[in-house]
């Protein structure tokens, strides 16, 4: 804490207030590894909120960068680029879509979906004007935009924020009940959802619910529209989490881990009937699509392919979680382990309004591990997909220390 004071204030003093920080001050990051500005190395079980599944400053990733920043950077889509339809042509064969629209950041990638979505609605399902809807289920988070608060059911996101978007209908998440009634409204375009929900606190639904909930949308002709901006680019185990049940949503979003965390690159894949109901000039913005992103996120894609790493996650996030669960059979400190893959949570056992699992993490920073709590008494896990058996081992040494420590204190 030598150093970190200062540059804490500065950023207290000239930042806006629309986060409360743990107090480390970072500046260099390597693999599953950063340093903060007094030199003390910590293993990274955040990854910049799953944007560095490839770990930090993967070489592979910065050589594209590199090479391709000294040629070219940004032409906007005024302009063709060399890059752009290598990409568009790697990433569709990728993840098996006709079609991909460019853009930034995961809000975005939501954004452009619903765009989408209503487009298609109206020109090809043939709902009648303005009267297209999207379903969304209870505890999404997809972003901070007008749009992606209006389906928020987060006081914190929403209050003193409105009015907000119409056209959105709210039901409870793994509920296909509630689902099939709402599909009777023929006025219903699109179902939104994420795989696992993070925000909420890493929420895994029951199994088949997805698949279910595919096949009821299928059958009533309305788009689904799943939001793999977290769980994507082989975080849960996978390629994509919706591939745990074996089914291709309608209209897939990306982001985060598809630049591999170095900078904001989402996209948004679907069929040519769908993506091609939007024509020139409907839709765009000035980076999506920039040469310099092209070439980062095609070597973040080889990278999670070339290093096996939605196999990795799958066996190390078992290993996780069987740890995790013999520890709860023995000190009963934490009452629940969940997640797929390398993006897991646990509970600890206190309720959601003590400052426990703040109090837990600030231990597990000083004890050389970054992780952040969320809604009270939730602590995310989840480090670089690169992480080896050996080093999570390790990691759940310092995770279970750290919360003796604190039930002991
Ligand atoms: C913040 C949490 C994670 C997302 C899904 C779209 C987006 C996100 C499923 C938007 C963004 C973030 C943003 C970050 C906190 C964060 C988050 F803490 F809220 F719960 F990841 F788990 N879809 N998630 O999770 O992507 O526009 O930000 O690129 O500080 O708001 P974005």
């Amino acid at each position: 804490m030598i150093n970190s004071q200062k540059y804490i204030d500065l950023e207290y003093k000239y930042g806006a207030h629309n986060y409360h920080s743990l107090p480390v001050v970072l500046n260099r990051g390597e693999g599953i590894f950063v340093w903060d500005v007094d030199g003390k190395k910590y293993f990274d079980f955040l990854s910049a909120y799953s944007a560095v599944n490839q770990g930090h400053c993967h070489p592979k990733i910065l050589e594209a960068l590199n090479v391709q920043a000294e040629k070219l950077t940004l032409t906007s889509r005024a302009f063709h680029n060399d890059v752009l339809g290598q990409y568009e042509k790697h990433i569709t064969q990728y993840f098996g879509y006709d079609k991909v629209l460019p853009m930034n950041t995961g809000v975005e990638g939501g954004e452009t979906a619903i765009k989408l979505c209503r487009k298609w609605a109206y020109e090809i399902k043939k709902i009648p004007e303005n009267k297209a809807k999207i379903i969304f289920v209870k505890g999404n988070f997809w972003g901070r935009t007008l749009a992606a608060i209006s389906s928020s059911t987060d006081p914190l996101s929403t209050s003193n924020f409105g009015p907000f978007m119409p056209g959105y209908e709210i039901i409870d998440y793994n509920n296909i009940e509630q689902l099939d009634e709402a599909l009777n409204d023929p006025y219903v375009a699109g179902f939104m959802v994420e795989p696992i929900q993070g925000e909420a606190g890493v929420v895994v639904p029951d199994e088949g619910y997805l698949r279910k909930a595919y096949e009821l949308c299928k059958a009533k002709n309305v788009l689904f529209i799943a939001d793999e901006v977290q769980t994507g680019i082989a975080r849960t185990g996978k390629r994509l989490c919706c591939d745990h049940e074996n089914f291709k949503p309608d209209i897939l979003i990306l982001g985060k881990a598809l630049s591999g965390g170095v900078l904001p690159v989402s996209a948004i894949l679907a069929r040519d009937e769908i993506m091609l109901s939007i024509r020139p000039g409907e839709h765009g913005s000035t980076y999506g699509g920039n040469p310099l992103s092209c070439a980062v996120a095609m070597a973040a894609l080889d990278v999670v392919e070339d290093e096996n790493l939605a196999q990795n996650a799958f066996n190390l996030g078992r290993i996780f979680r069987s740890k995790m669960i013999q520890f709860i059979e023995k000190t009963e400190l934490i009452t629940e382990v969940r997640g797929k893959g390398l993006l897991n949570a646990i509970v600890i056992n206190d309720t959601p309004e003590s400052s426990t699992a703040w109090d837990i993490c600030v231990l597990m920073s000083e004890n050389g591990l970054l992780a952040k709590p969320t809604h009270g008494n939730i602590i995310r896990l989840a480090p670089p997909l690169i992480i080896t058996e050996e080093q999570l081992l390790e990691c759940i040494g310092i995770i279970e220390q750290s919360v003796k420590q604190h039930f002991s204190k």
